[in-house]
């Protein structure tokens, strides 16, 4: 499952790239003509699970659950016209969610031709997405309009109803998202490369001194009143300060949080809320060797949960022993948890949990 970020140039993409991944890609103070960098990287879900679990099994390793995330360069105002677009809707359509970063922080040293308006900034990137869905859309009902007039167009017509509950939706300015087909309608336009149907996450980027300032707060109920009803939701974090913060040894990032009196990094929120839009929750594996966080999609059955450790362990699945996390840190061991009967057997169309901490038993 793929993140992509998304924004106008010079809104902190790349900045909250690297607070996402903790890498170092080179941010720039003027937009990239040509938008060539392509950076990819890898997102650790923040887990406090692990933590507590790491406690109790003092395992030699601790992995967190991960997505892969991607910055997507060459969006910008009437992009949706241009031919240079294929790029960058590429890289959307590639993505199963999209962050999409709008630019609050000040910055006179950042160019940003028009000043810093959050919500035209937002609308008009929003607009480029819909231009470019509608532009497929037209495209295609001509096409079939052609086949039709041919007389070879009789299996057409599900994908021209669907077709045309999508343009007036896209008409009116309004996502796809929001759009609710049956589910044969989705098949038949599934081939098209539709980027406003993504799930997407909206990051205002504010200045190290805006956090909590009124231009903030105002921004943020613009955002808000933009997106409501658009199925968006919309959060602010400092970027840069991330993505410094991203940069240290996680000893170093605690002492430099406690100094600022905070828990944890806003990053943190964002990331878990980036991985449940891509309908992922996380089943969790525990032992002396490793403590690990398992990405599945909501509503895996056991079977296929087995199957995202090893094929052996899918192929040869028994059974799975499932305590939740909660009653697991209740009972204080994996011991008193089976002795108070909280471990229970579960066959391999039991539908995995969101923190459950499972042990497969398996024959090969
Ligand atoms: N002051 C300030 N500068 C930022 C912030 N976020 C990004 N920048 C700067 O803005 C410029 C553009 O950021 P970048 O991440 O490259 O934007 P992109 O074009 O969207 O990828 C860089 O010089 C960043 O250092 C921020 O929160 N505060
Ligand atoms: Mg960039």
């Amino acid at each position: 499952m793929k993140l992509g970020i998304i924004g106008l140039p010079n809104c902190g993409k790349t900045t909250v790239f690297n607070a996402l991944t903790s890498q170092n890609a080179p941010v720039t103070t003027f937009p990239n003509p040509l938008g060539t960098e392509h950076h990819v990287g890898i997102v650790r879900v923040p887990d406090a699970r692990l933590g507590r679990l790491t406690e109790m099994y003092k395992p030699r390793k601790t992995t967190p659950a991960d997505v892969t995330c991607f910055d997507i360069t060459g969006f910008s105002r009437g992009i949706s016209g241009s031919r240079q677009k294929s790029a960058a809707f590429n890289d959307a359509w590639d993505a199963d969610a999209l962050i999409h970063v709008v630019r609050a922080f000040a910055d006179p040293a950042v160019v940003h031709p028009d000043g810093v308006h959050p919500a035209a900034d937002a609308a008009a990137l929003e607009l480029e997405l819909v231009f470019s869905d509608l532009e497929l859309v037209e495209t295609r009902l001509d096409r079939i309009a052609a086949s039709i007039k041919k007389g070879v167009g009789e299996n057409l017509e599900a994908e021209k109803a669907a077709l045309e509950k999508c343009r007036s939706q896209l008409e009116e300015e309004k996502p796809l998202r929001k759009l609710s087909l049956a589910g044969e309608e989705v098949a038949a336009i599934n081939s098209l490369q539709f980027v406003s149907v993504k799930p997407e996450l909206i990051v205002l980027n504010v200045g190290e001194d805006e956090t909590a300032s009124s231009a903030t707060e105002a921004a943020l109920a613009a955002l808000e009143d933009y997106y409501r009803g658009k199925d968006a939701r919309v959060f602010s974090i400092p970027g840069k300060i991330e993505a410094e913060l991203a940069q240290l040894e996680p000893g170093e990032a605690k002492l430099f949080l406690q100094d600022l009196g905070i828990a944890e990094p806003a990053m943190n929120l964002v990331i878990r809320e980036a991985y449940a839009l891509l309908g992922l929750v996380s089943f969790l594996t525990a032992g002396e060797d490793e403590v690990k966080a398992w990405p599945i999609r909501k509503g895996t059955p056991a079977l296929g949960a087995a199957g995202k450790i090893h094929s052996d362990i899918e192929r040869g699945f028994i059974r799975a022993e499932v305590v939740s996390y909660d009653d697991l840190i209740a009972a204080g061991s994996m011991a008193k948890a089976r002795e108070a009967g909280g471990v229970r057997l579960e066959g391999k169309d039991y539908v995995v949990q969101d923190g459950d901490v499972i042990n497969f038993r398996f024959n090969v």
